[in-house]
């Protein structure tokens, strides 16, 4: 029995110093550098100058060159901003006013509401953000090569060169909205604005009051909550805020109707959805 005991908390002893390490190894080292990342990049490249945006000029070759340039030439966590310089000249982009659409913490929802919501933009739909989404990168620790092995996490370093790619695509795209803007957030969080996240620390901070016409907020939660933040609560307050001081005008909805039917199409047996279902029915039945 003592036998079988002094095992069993061996064992654990083993399993917990095995997931300590995992844990802390793996806030130093995440993932390495997409595979074929050249190939992904450039054919999303010549896949958005050929296919979805015929009318842009790039020289996709030029822009993989000043890619790799600002990667490689620097350690692995000190490609700052202002590296990517040389790449973004190569990929100037303007955009008609009334489409821009913001987001924090809500990437999965985001994919789907841009989807069915044509007319709305996102960074992702820059050249830019086409080329880079879900791509992972860095430099070898002595050499001038990709690291495929694995890359630091973002908290690791000072300037990850995916964050600091992230940073500045942020920054241009937030310089060029116009018009009346959109902004999802997470209700199902706290802090939906965070003033650490992309869009708390860099998008709202280079939004040209002037050429803004209205933010309209979209606070939007799971369906089965928890129901954390809406828009007159928690941090959505903050943000509200931030935004009458600067002169901003703004909405905020936190029942958009096209994002619920969009979530109640992935569960429509959710008891919210046969509700909703139901409203619309009777609505078109009292139309009739
Ligand atoms: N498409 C992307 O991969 C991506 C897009 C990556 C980073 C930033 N963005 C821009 S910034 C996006 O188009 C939005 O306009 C902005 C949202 O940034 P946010 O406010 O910081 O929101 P978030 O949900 O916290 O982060 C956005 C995305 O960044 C996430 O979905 C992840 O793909 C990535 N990310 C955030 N933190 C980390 C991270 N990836 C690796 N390590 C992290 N610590």
């Amino acid at each position: 029995m003592a036998m079988k005991l002094k095992t069993t908390i061996g064992m654990t002893s083993v399993i917990a110093y095995l997931l300590t390490l995992g844990t802390c190894s793996g806030r130093l080292r995440g993932l390495g550098t997409t595979p074929n990342i050249k190939h992904i990049v450039m054919g999303r490249c010549f896949n958005y100058i050929t296919l979805v945006n015929p009318s842009m000029r790039y020289d996709c070759e030029a822009i993989w060159s000043a890619f790799e340039e600002a990667v490689v030439k620097q350690a692995s966590c000190d490609v700052a901003m202002e590296h990517y310089r040389h790449m973004f000249l190569e990929m100037p982009q303007t955009w008609a006013c009334d489409r821009f659409l913001f987001w924090s913490k809500t990437k999965k929802l985001i994919q789907d509401y841009t989807a069915v919501a044509r007319h709305f933009w996102t960074l992702e739909d820059t050249l830019a953000g086409y080329m880079f989404n879900d791509i992972i990168w860095c430099r070898q620790q002595e050499d001038s090569e990709f690291n495929f092995r694995s890359c630091p996490e973002w908290s690791a370093c000072l300037n990850h060169p995916v964050h600091s790619l992230w940073r500045q695509a942020s920054k241009n795209f937030a310089e060029m909205a116009c018009g009346n803007i959109t902004v999802l957030l997470n209700g199902s969080i706290e802090n939906a604005f965070n003033t650490n996240s992309m869009f708390g620390s860099v998008e709202l901070d280079n939004l040209n009051p002037v050429k803004v016409n209205y933010v309209n907020i979209k606070v939007v939660t799971n369906l089965d909550g928890p129901f954390i933040e809406s828009c007159g609560s928690g941090s959505i307050l903050d943000l509200i805020h931030i935004l009458q001081s600067r002169g901003f005008r703004w909405t905020c909805s936190d029942n958009d109707r096209i994002l619920k039917i969009l979530q109640c199409v992935q569960k429509p047996e959710h008891s919210v959805c046969r509700t909703f279902a139901e409203s619309l029915t009777q609505r078109e039945t009292t139309l009739r």
